[in-house]
């Protein structure tokens, strides 16, 4: 039996991951029902937690845990943070470093020359995990392991003891599914997750919160992290009913939904469980760059969809990607005054990432250019915090990208009040003097309506417990 290590790199950034790794709780789990023992420290997560306890280095706990094998997850965000992880783990231990991770979808050919790492591991790796760490060994250059997805039933529950600092957790996510058929031009999630569905039995997945609100009582939220959560109405219905008769007072959060699967029924449904917010993909508030996403879907469905979210009281998100092919910054001012029009409690404004194997990139190799990917966050964070765009076009250059960001985040007040200096400084630079004003006037009307709907929801849900 092997002592295995299993680690998410941070980023010294404001970026806040309240959540465990999914990846690492599950492959974790899968390995300690096997005999072997697993620690995970998910960085990302503890930096979450750092007022509440003391938060070991790599080093300490490899000197206390002295691992057999280590397993690392790598996000292309924090691709430097890895590295110098990896160089600091290779001076501490003899033990065979294994990566996985989104990073290797997009770049499989990634670590290739790095002396300390002797597996690169692409796709999800349930089914070869246990095989992997049993016969782990050094290795130069790195083996690299392609993984087939596991089926629905080969999926286990996320074992969240394995973690350190998981008595803090709050929030729980779990998937329903893995997958999604549709084929949105900036989307690679078809290579990440397959266009094939596969569905996960819904009263397993019950029976999985249950479990984990049993053992940590300090979660108040679930957060669903489907590809497309609503693709069939009745299981995910079937999934509301079983978790409004589970009674486990929690919230429940989607992060990405497709306007043209919501109805009234299914959201009365999801408010009656206990649902929070609902965050619609939007894309572009331009006809002609939205019609260009290929989503197979209208800004007609997304405005009245996101009327609907708003009549129950439920938060509304609202996802916005700047600068696909065919936007201008022009064209942008469409979907800054669409997401106005909608009245959205909050907004992501991401940058276009141009991933390798994706319509949007073909688009950009022949009519623009392409930079560094890795180490790139797609959001300004509420700090003020930035990266230069790694994408940019003849019609849409780099300076009125980042004008556009900024434009889109001061008009749907997503800066932190904090950060008010900044906010200024920066504006002023670019010349945003227009955005500043709405931004300054509109913020302490935002923040006033944003929390009377969450007191008008918790006020509801009060009355429908008593
Ligand atoms: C939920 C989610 C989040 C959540 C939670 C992330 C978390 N800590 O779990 C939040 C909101 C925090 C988040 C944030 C971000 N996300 Co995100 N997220 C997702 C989403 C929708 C689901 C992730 C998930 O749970 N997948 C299911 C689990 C089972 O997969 P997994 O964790 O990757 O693990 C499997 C395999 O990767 C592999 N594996 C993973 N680690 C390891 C390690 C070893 C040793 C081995 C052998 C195997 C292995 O096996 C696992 C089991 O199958 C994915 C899309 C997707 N379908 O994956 C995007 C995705 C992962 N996110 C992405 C991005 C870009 C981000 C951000 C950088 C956003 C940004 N602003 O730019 C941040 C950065 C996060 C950070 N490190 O701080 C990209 C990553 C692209 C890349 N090349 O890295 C994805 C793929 C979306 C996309 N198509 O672009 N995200
Ligand atoms: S953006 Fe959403 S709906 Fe479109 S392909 Fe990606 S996961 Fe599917």
């Amino acid at each position: 039996m092997k002592k295995v290590l299993l680690i998410n790199p941070a980023k010294d950034d404001a970026f806040v991951v309240n959540r465990l790794h999914m990846g690492l709780t599950l492959l974790g789990g899968i390995l300690d029902a096997r005999g072997h023992t697993v620690r995970i420290m998910d960085y990302a997560f503890l930096k979450s937690i750092k007022d509440k306890l003391e938060i070991p280095s790599i080093e300490q706990v490899i000197g206390e845990f002295q691992p057999d094998v280590i397993g690392m997850t790598v996000f292309s965000y924090v691709y430097d943070e890895s590295l110098d992880l990896i160089e600091r783990i290779a001076k501490c231990s003899e033990a065979p470093i294994l990566l996985g991770g989104p990073h290797f979808i997009m770049f499989p050919a990634d670590f290739q020359e790095n002396a300390h790492v002797s597996y690169t591991v692409k796709g999800e790796a349930e089914t070869v995990i246990v095989n992997l760490v049993e016969n782990a060994r050094k290795n130069t250059p790195p083996v690299r392991i392609v993984c087939t997805a596991p089926a629905p039933e080969e999926i286990p529950s996320a074992n969240l003891e394995l973690a350190f600092g998981s008595e803090y957790l709050e929030v729980y996510q779990i998937q329903l599914s893995r997958g999604c058929p549709f084929q949105c031009n900036f989307c690679n999630v078809r290579l990440v997750a397959g266009q094939k569905m596969r569905y996960r039995d819904i009263s397993l997945c019950v029976e999985q919160i249950v479990e984990a609100k049993k053992k940590y009582p300090s979660i108040h939220s679930v957060v669903l992290t489907d590809d497309v959560p609503i693709i069939k109405k009745d299981r995910f219905k079937l999934f509301l009913k079983a978790f409004i008769s589970a009674n486990l007072g929690c919230e429940l959060m989607i992060d990405n939904v497709r306007a043209d699967l919501l109805d009234e029924e299914t959201v009365k449904l999801y408010v009656a469980a206990g649902g929070r917010n609902i965050c619609l993909g939007v894309e572009s508030g331009h006809p002609e760059v939205f019609k260009m996403t290929h989503k197979g879907e209208s800004l007609d469905k997304i405005a009245i969809a996101a009327k609907l979210v708003k009549e129950n009281n439920l938060l509304l998100g609202l996802c916005f990607v700047i600068g696909l092919p065919g936007d201008t910054l022009h064209k942008h001012l469409s979907s800054i005054n669409f997401a106005k029009t909608l009245e959205p409690n909050y907004v992501f404004w991401n940058m276009c990432v141009p991933w390798p194997e994706t319509e949007v990139r073909e688009w950009f190799d022949k009519n623009g250019e392409v930079g560094e990917l890795r180490n790139f966050s797609t959001i300004i964070d509420p700090h003020v915090n930035y990266n230069v765009p790694r994408a940019s076009s003849h019609d849409f250059p780099t300076g009125d990208r980042i004008k556009a960001w900024f434009m889109a985040n001061l008009e749907t007040y997503q800066f932190s009040p904090k950060s008010i200096g900044k906010v200024i400084r920066e504006s002023i630079k670019l010349g945003l003097y227009r955005s500043l004003a709405i931004y300054l006037l509109g913020k302490p009307m935002h923040v006033v309506s944003t929390r009377i709907s969450v007191l008008v929801k918790a006020l509801k849900r009060f009355r429908m417990k008593s």
